[in-house]
């Protein structure tokens, strides 16, 4: 385990091939129940390049109303899945945090896909960590400092590799710059899966 900065923690290859595959699988499973939908920009209503859903009692999404977490997904009207018991483990594992996640964000890449520079900050609880894992191709990841215009560091992310993102780099702008293709066979068409547990509110 690597710490980035004070608590910016990057755990490479924490999933073994199998562990992968068992993880796309549920997310697999999340989505058969919960589709796909493409976020859009608040107020001008830009489609994101990054297709997303959600699993747990909570969901994030955009659209022109703006960013928000709600209970439903937000083309079907139906609840969100449960978080699958393999993720909810690995929050156990290494949020530090004594509740289970709310959220679980499931962001899909395709090959030319890119998240531009932003600060996940619509949760409540920000003691609480976001902890992600990589599936798929492997990406150019750029993180920074409270403010945009801070400078940035650059990191590839594999298939396999965790971050734990808490303390004091929990409201840092990051963003995916690029994905490397044929760098992995676990996400068909050379695709990228990131997965984001999040704790919303510090009480139900
Ligand atoms: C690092 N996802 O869903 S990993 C997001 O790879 C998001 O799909 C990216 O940014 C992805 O909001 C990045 C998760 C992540 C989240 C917050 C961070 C990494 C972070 C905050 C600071 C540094
Ligand atoms: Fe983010």
């Amino acid at each position: 385990m690597i710490a980035l900065a004070p608590g910016l923690i990057w755990r490479p290859a924490y999933f073994s091939r199998e562990e992968q595959q068992a993880l796309l699988d549920d997310i697999r499973a999340v989505l058969r129940t919960a589709p796909l939908f493409t976020p859009a920009m608040p107020r001008t209503g830009k489609p994101f390049s990054v297709r997303m859903s959600n699993c747990g009692p909570l969901g994030w999404v955009s659209d022109r109303d703006g960013y928000r977490y709600q209970s439903r997904h937000p083309q079907t009207g139906a609840p969100w899945p449960a978080i699958p018991q393999r993720l909810l483990d690995l929050w156990a594992a290494v949020a530090g945090y004594e509740r289970p996640p709310q959220a679980c964000l499931v962001n899909y890449y395709h090959p030319a896909a890119r998240m531009g520079l932003h600060v996940d900050g619509d949760e409540q609880e920000l003691r609480a960590p976001v902890v992600s894992v990589s599936l798929g191709a492997t990406c150019l990841f750029r993180y920074g400092g409270a403010r945009r215009a801070d400078p940035t560091r650059s990191l590839k992310l594999q298939s396999g590799d965790v971050i734990v993102i808490g303390g004091a780099s929990r409201l840092v702008y990051h963003g995916v710059d690029r994905l490397y293709p044929a760098t992995s066979t676990l996400v068909a068409g050379d695709g990228r899966v990131n997965l984001t547990l999040r704790r919303i509110s510090s009480g139900d």
